[in-house]
């Protein structure tokens, strides 16, 4: 626990004697008030706490060694059971593929998202409408069931999060996905057409008119093939501009652009808004272009990368690049548009800011003014002006060109500050106070540092200063602060994302947890105390971004019964009540059910070995969480179906026998009798087919 100062100390335990504070840490005498609250009916009356309940609480704290800083903490994020979070963290799952939604302040883990891993109780990548997920999850037709994702970016409007959609990058595969935060399912995965590997993905622009995936690891774009003596001839760089149709809710693949880019390794972006808005930023490293040709006497990749001391900020004027498109000047790779570095130069859509040194972060404060590069390998944050960028690209004043012909920006002439921080400065978020926040990977610590400019009156401190640290365990690489990257950033709230969790939690053997930890950052100066860690033990997590809840407008059931959540309209196929059944043509089997707290209608279905099936279910539930599963064991079938949701799933009855399938959620008292057979009806009994064995079997 960080240490709170003195004065904070004295003031609580003033307060504590006083009776007057830790509303909800106390349980009160009035049961039934108690009960009330705890339905989150009615808020906490505020508290005056008696001698008797003083003492309990210190009772409490005393038994369980908690000091003061622990119980004010515990009274920031407990959250009573019926009331809900102000927050909602959207977490990249990292290797699980998934996505996290988390509550802030409470740290509750709200439910996951299947993104590009198949997942079970979301029915998701096994079959039924997920059939879109199963095929979204293929590449060049071959399943890949795995992503990682990194950066998240939720839709935008004016440079604020809408609550509307939410994207991730696949780094691993270079894809990107498009969740709906109208039923929290993800609804698209494209993947690019020219490389491998993505990293600067997603962000998107201030409308969200497009979504920004930038590379990582160059290679030859279009998926081509060249050894490292090719590097600088072969591989290259890119950046995708994907367009977004909000109206549709996909990525509009036919409006899409890339940008050809150096073989640098691009690494994170931020897109600029407000003073910026019109341009992207991507930082890179390996500008040395080292190829790791360990046996022919380069050094690795690690060593070679890191050679010099500046590599290239990537600064893209993205609107007109958008305008070289549409005029035709952008050439195919693999079928895809791509403006070539040729046109880049020409059309003086691309240029360099030196940064130091093999940076990874590059984050856009609130009014757009500025853009922080974190050093990585540099102890410090450099702050560069827009405006001053702007004015560099207008007088010309470049220090020549790299070795592409892409003008370099003189660093002195676009730098607006630097500020010490301390090891390994990797990203930076914001808050309302003019303050920035960088996570320190090697100090493993949150350095809040002051920003000048516009934002120096609202703060008491000297502009573009460290003002303090709070260590962090352990190795911190992202962190997100409310709306911290937007240009309404919250100020109360920001996680740290630790890789590291080493002694946090109870051990669970040699793989542990990553860490998140909430930090309150609503005082200025040098209080930011760490006031919960939350283990995430299924992935990875990288970016994630934090979201007033209220903004947030997800559906409570489907909003008509027999709903395509793939269409995000009722389905004309969906099964009603009354229109259930069985329907044979042929070897071809379509079965109509529905389900309805406690059963299915038909509960016994009957096929022949090899027979072609159609299985349409509707969940005609239209009560809130009235979900229902559905499974057929031996056919690796689970969906999920929740009120008023449409499936459909098709298989071929391979397996004959008798089997059982079930609802795979505790939906009533009668779940477990919400059971049915599939009699898959073997060869060997079936015999020749006669017109009357035909009838009898269609009956
Ligand atoms: S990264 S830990 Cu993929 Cu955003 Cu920096
Ligand atoms: Cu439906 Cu259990």
């Amino acid at each position: 626990m960080s240490r709170q100062p003195s004065t904070v100390r004295t003031t609580i335990l003033a307060a504590i004697a006083a009776g007057s504070l830790l509303s909800i840490m106390v349980s009160t005498a009035d049961a039934q008030e108690n009960r009330r609250r705890r339905r989150g009916q009615e808020e906490a009356k505020p508290l005056d706490l008696t001698p008797e309940q003083v003492a309990s609480l210190t009772k409490v704290a005393n038994d369980r060694k908690l000091n003061v800083d622990d119980l004010l903490a515990a009274a920031k994020t407990f959250t009573p059971s019926g009331r809900h979070d102000e927050y909602v963290l959207f977490a990249s799952g990292g290797q699980s593929g998934h996505m996290f939604a988390i509550g802030v302040p409470s740290m509750r883990l709200l439910r996951s998202i299947a993104v590009f891993t198949p997942e079970p109780w979301q029915g998701y990548g096994f079959a039924g409408m997920d059939d879109h997920a199963r095929e979204a999850l293929k590449i060049n037709g071959t399943p890949v069931t795995w992503g990682d994702t990194h950066h998240p970016a939720l839709s935008e409007t004016k440079g604020d999060y809408d609550g509307q959609f939410l994207f991730i990058g696949d780094k691993a595969n270079a894809r990107l996905a498009v969740i709906d935060l109208r039923d929290w399912e993800t609804k698209q995965i494209v993947k690019n057409p020219l490389t491998f590997s993505n990293h600067g993905a997603a962000f998107v622009t201030p409308d969200t008119d497009y979504i920004i995936e930038g590379a990582q690891y160059a290679t030859v774009l279009g998926y081509g093939y060249a050894l490292p003596d090719q590097y600088q001839k072969s591989y290259r760089g890119m950046a995708t501009m994907w367009k977004f149709d909000r109206q549709k809710g996909r990525i509009d693949i036919a409006n899409s652009f890339a940008m050809e880019l150096p073989p640098y390794w691009q690494d994170l972006a931020d897109v600029g808004k407000g003073a910026s808005d019109g341009y992207f930023f991507v930082n890179s490293f390996n500008v040395e272009m080292a190829t790791g040709s360990v046996a022919k006497g380069d050094p690795p990749f690690e060593a070679g990368a890191s050679k010099r001391d500046m590599d290239y900020l990537h600064i893209v004027d993205w609107r007109k690049a958008e305008a070289a498109y549409k005029a035709g000047k952008a050439k195919p790779i693999n079928g895809f548009p791509v403006l070539s570095l040729e046109t880049s130069i020409a059309e003086g859509l691309l240029y360099f800011a030196p940064e130091p040194k093999s940076p990874h972060g590059v984050d856009v404060t609130p009014n757009g003014q500025y853009m922080v590069v974190a050093g990585k390998l540099d102890p410090h944050v450099t702050i560069y002006s827009i405006e001053k960028v702007k004015a560099a690209i207008a007088a010309k004043k470049f220090t020549g060109t790299d070795p592409f012909g892409i003008p370099v920006l003189d660093f002195d002439a676009v730098k607006e500050a630097q500020v010490e921080l301390g090891l390994g400065p990797l990203h930076t978020q914001f808050d309302d106070k003019g303050y920035a926040y960088t996570s320190l990977f090697l100090d493993s610590a949150v350095a809040r540092w002051s920003l000048g400019g516009e934002y120096a009156p609202l703060h008491a401190e000297r502009p573009w200063t460290l003002v303090t640290k709070t260590p962090i365990q352990y190795n911190i690489g992202h962190l997100s602060a409310a709306g911290g990257d937007t240009v309404h950033p919250g100020g109360r709230y920001l996680v740290a994302m630790s890789k590291w969790s080493v002694d946090r939690f109870l051990p669970t053997g040699p793989l542990l947890p990553q860490n998140f930890q909430l930090l309150d950052i609503s005082e200025p100066g040098t209080v930011m105390p760490v006031i919960y860690d939350l283990p995430i033990g299924v992935g990875e997590p990288h970016y994630a971004q934090m979201i007033k809840a209220d903004k947030l407008q997800s559906w409570k059931v489907y909003p008509q019964v027999g709903w395509n959540s793939h269409t995000q309209q009722p389905d004309p196929n969906a099964p009603r009540p009354g229109s259930e059944g069985v329907i044979r043509e042929g070897s071809k089997v379509l079965v109509n059910m529905t389900a309805v707290r406690s059963h299915f209608v038909p509960e016994h279905v009957e096929v022949n070995e090899g027979d072609e099936v159609t299985w349409r279910i509707t969940n005609v539930e239209t009560a809130q969480d009235a979900t229902h599963g559905f499974c057929i064991g031996g056919y690796n079938i689970n969906l999920s179906l929740e009120p008023g949701e449409y499936e459909e799933v098709r298989f071929i009855a391979d397996k004959p026998g008798t089997n059982p399938f079930y609802c795979t959620e505790f939906c009533s008292a009668l779940h477990l009798e919400m059971a049915g057979y599939l009699h898959v009806k073997p060869a060997s009994k079936i015999g020749a087919v006669t017109p009357e064995g035909a009838a009898a079997e269609n009956k």
